[in-house]
């Protein structure tokens, strides 16, 4: 058997900040009472929040330059699952991961959920991939994938996606993500709306195909690998295709899929009023898809999105359920650290959003006290919540310091002992 953190290095660390962590824990119990604010229902949500965890994002990332391969990285699907797990020992936050085919395809599917089910994790999600050729592949997507001009290649993409749709069927997934790299570098290369055609034509097949209770979440793209269009470009064109499809269809966000400056927060609220957001790919940036840890460069960002989600919660917003997953790309940090890390930052900006009080807000906007409103807001957003964050950790079987933990565990250095380096190993986005 390989090697898992024991629970006892879980307990023995938090002994040592048990006492630190109930003080600062009534402290602000007091403090949040004194606004009206119940810190036990809040930390009750934040523990049974949960974002899946990508199954790529375990794997050291790379840029176009080049990839520094980390020690004891994990060599395919199964170590994978193994890093998920202990993820979500430590941080609780992560019940879930989200496959990516082919790159995690292996020829048993029932020895990896069994699997899975033995390090008590879940799948969220399958992803599909038509945006690089592999070994054995009769046509190329040099040219596209369901958008492209040739009818053959657009019905092998749609093959693949009904293949991912069965796997996911066997692995207890309820949706396909389908994000495509199909678009142009030149003008005139091709027109915009001859390629938007075939991609609805080559979706409506998938769609077709969704099982009672799945969903497929469309996820757009403004720029890269094609650099001068894309056909899933924006949230209008996303939102277009899901209208065309029908109602299993929804829009998903990544957040680093945008314009720069644009107002994501603005996006979510009205996909959720359209009853079309899928839910997220949680990362941060500060130019373009730079797949930064989530909340490392605008957390206050994050916190506005989470605003909108609070507030869709608070009015029972119709056919609300969004999928959270974090989709990012490591490429100088521990994979394991940065997606606990991570995790706890959607959390943090779930509580500060929870902080919020919705009927003063509301109030102040009907005045139009301008002030007033933003300081209701802000206020959430200046609160330390890590208090709650730790205690909902805690109740949940967790580390109140995640991270302290796996470094005092040696985990990495055991792994790259169990897991020697393999040629040509292609883990995370390269
Ligand atoms: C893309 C996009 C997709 C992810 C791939 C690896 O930029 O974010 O969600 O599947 O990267
Ligand atoms: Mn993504
Ligand atoms: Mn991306």
């Amino acid at each position: 058997m390989s090697y898992r953190i024991p629970d006892r290095l879980i307990a023995e660390e938090n002994a040592k900040l048990g006492p630190m962590q109930a003080e600062d824990y009534a402290v602000l119990a007091r403090r949040l009472e004194r606004a009206g604010v119940d810190i036990g229902a809040v930390t009750a949500k934040v523990a049974a929040f949960a974002v899946a965890v990508p199954t790529w994002g375990v794997g050291t990332g790379g840029t176009r330059f080049a990839r520094f391969p980390g020690l004891g990285e994990p060599r395919g699907i199964f170590d994978k699952l193994e890093d998920c797990a202990t993820i979500h020992q430590l941080a609780r936050a992560t019940p879930t991961c989200s496959p990516h085919l082919p790159w995690d395809k292996v020829d048993d599917y029932r020895e990896l959920t069994e699997r899975a089910a033995l390090l008590g994790v879940g799948f969220d999600a399958v992803n599909s991939n038509t945006f690089q050729d592999v070994d054995g592949q009769q046509l190329s997507y040099k040219f596209g994938s369901l958008a492209h001009s040739q009818k053959g290649v657009r019905d092998q993409a749609v093959a693949h996606n009904v293949e991912c749709i069965d796997i996911g069927r066997k692995l207890g997934s309820k949706a396909l993500t389908v994000w495509i790299a199909d678009g142009s570098n030149f003008p005139g290369q091709f027109n915009f709306n001859r390629v938007f055609d075939w991609y609805l034509e080559s979706m409506a097949e998938i769609y077709a195909r969704l099982p009672a209770g799945w969903r497929v979440f469309i996820e757009h793209k403004l720029y890269e690998p094609a650099f001068y269009s894309t056909v899933i470009s924006d949230w209008g064109t996303s939102l277009t295709a899901a209208e065309v499809l029908g109602p299993k269809a929804c829009c998903l966000v990544d957040l680093g899929h945008h314009a720069p400056n644009v107002n994501i927060e603005q996006i979510v609220a009205r996909l959720i009023r359209a009853r079309r957001l899928a839910g997220f790919h949680f990362n941060d940036s500060k130019y373009g898809d730079d797949d930064l840890d989530t909340g490392a460069i605008d957390p206050f960002r994050l916190f506005l999105i989470f605003n909108e989600l609070v507030d869709a919660g608070h009015r029972n917003a119709p056919s609300f359920d969004p999928a959270y997953m974090l989709d990012q790309s490591h490429n100088v940090t521990d994979p394991i650290e940065s997606l606990m890390a991570s995790a706890m930052e959607t959390q943090r900006a779930y509580a500060q959003a929870l902080l919020v009080d919705r009927d003063a807000l509301a109030a102040a906007q009907d005045e139009n006290d301008v002030m007033l409103a933003h300081r209701i807001l802000k206020a959430g957003f200046i609160a330390d919540v890590s208090p709650i964050l730790a205690e909902a950790r805690l109740r949940n079987g967790g580390a109140i310091d995640p991270i302290a933990v796996y470094r005092a565990s040696n985990y990495r250095k055991i792994k790259a002992k169990e897991r020697p380096a393999v040629a040509g190993s292609s883990s995370g986005i390269v």
